[in-house]
């Protein structure tokens, strides 16, 4: 990730960059969210109204973003009770050449798709400050994000995220409604198993 940033795709505000990592960094990454979830294992979160979320959940950072019955929130410990563990290098590296002049990132939520997974169409709200991106890095299976804007019923477009691709969410699109419609199970050989997983980092202050 040393190299100068190539042109991203841009769609509806959102800046997708295609194939920014090489298969050696996204080996990197894997091996260092290994390490995170050793400490911080993948979790089922459950919403507030009981129901669990396909998406296996994991994170590192000051501050992670959990639910449970209580609400969707930040919270500096993991449901187990320990602290959770710092953001990899590796993740801090794509941060610094994507947002070269934002603090850094408080929380880079870890998300696990397994076959059946998805991710309904929703907004990222429970930050206290919008004014920075949402960076998103994209390891293993394809997935299919679709990009709406900030009313919730404006058409969306929707982009095949690969393994590599990272995708920067800044300015109006920091706000706007997105989700995973589904995965190409099986689709990627860089984890040991199939699956997606998904790196967000965020800038949570002041919370
Ligand atoms: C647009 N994750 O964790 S990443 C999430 O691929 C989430 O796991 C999806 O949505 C995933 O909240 C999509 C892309 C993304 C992440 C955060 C955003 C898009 C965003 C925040 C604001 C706007
Ligand atoms: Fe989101």
């Amino acid at each position: 990730m040393e190299r100068a940033l190539p042109e991203p795709l841009m769609i509806k505000g959102f800046l997708v960059y295609k194939g920014l990592l090489s298969i050696d960094d996204q080996r990197a990454l894997v091996q260092e969210i290994r390490q995170v979830a050793e400490i911080a294992p993948f979790y089922s979160p459950i919403t507030p109204g009981g129901r669990p979320m396909s998406v296996r959940m994991t994170a590192a950072g000051r501050l992670g973003w959990i639910t449970d019955r209580r609400g969707y929130r930040y919270e500096p410990q993991h449901p187990s009770g320990i602290s959770w563990p710092p953001i990899p290098d590796s993740v801090m590296k794509i941060w610094t050449a994507l947002v070269p002049n934002g603090p850094s990132p408080d929380c880079c939520l870890i998300n696990y798709y397994g076959e059946q997974a998805r991710m309904g169409l929703h907004q990222d709200k429970d930050e206290g400050d919008f004014s920075y991106p949402v960076v998103s890095i994209s390891l293993g299976d394809d997935g299919l994000f679709r990009m709406g804007e900030v009313g919730r019923t404006a058409k969306t477009q929707s982009v095949w995220l690969s393994s590599g691709d990272v995708v920067v969410m800044g300015g109006a699109a920091r706000l706007a409604w997105h989700g995973i419609d589904r995965i190409r199970f099986g689709s990627s050989s860089l984890l040991l198993k199939a699956g997606r997983l998904n790196l967000t980092l965020r800038v949570v202050r002041p919370v």
